[in-house]
């Protein structure tokens, strides 16, 4: 049976950016389950669901976070599920705070950090992670590559044909 995903964020002025992540999930009909929840301010309710995700059958965890951006960090101390952290630009400093605070982990617990706002590519590299022992999900992204691809060359084709 195919493992879930988890996208946390640690607010919901995040939500506009995370829907990226959620759609793109959908489409490739992972069953994903979304929380508010913050390392700061809900530090139990992460503790919780932290701990208690393996079991639940998550297989990947996204956290998204603005400013000191701990939620991915501190998730991926209470787990052995890969965690991916989306560095939030909700901030005076353009979400640099976030970027440096999500990737910069310590040595023992990574955090697989995406751009910042790169809610899609968060979502793809959860897939790719489902994807490792799911053929028919990675045939899908296989798909996805095919169709950018194809796109790219038609822009080209285009643009030369305009020139
Ligand atoms: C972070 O602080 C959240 O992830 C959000 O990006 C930022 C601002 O949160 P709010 O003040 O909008 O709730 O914890």
């Amino acid at each position: 049976m195919r493992k879930k995903a988890a996208v946390l964020m640690g607010s919901d002025s995040d939500l506009p950016v995370v829907k990226g992540a959620i759609r793109t999930l959908k489409e490739f009909n992972i069953e994903t389950e979304v929380h508010i929840m913050s390392a700061h301010r809900t530090p139990n309710e992460v503790l919780v669901f932290a701990s208690n995700a393996k079991s639940n059958g998550f297989g990947v965890i996204i956290c998204a976070a603005g400013k000191a951006a701990h939620l991915a960090g501190v998730v991926a101390s209470h787990t052995t599920l890969p965690v991916i952290g989306i560095p939030m630009k909700s901030s005076a400093l353009d979400g640099l705070d976030a970027l440096l605070s999500t990737v910069q982990m310590p040595k023992g617990i990574p955090v697989a950090t995406v751009a910042i706002d790169g809610a899609d590519n968060a979502a793809l590299l959860a897939v790719q992670i489902l994807a490792v022992n799911d053929e028919e999900l990675s045939s899908m992204l296989q798909d996805m590559r095919n169709r950018m691809t194809h796109e790219i060359i038609e822009k080209d084709k285009k643009l030369q044909e305009n020139d």
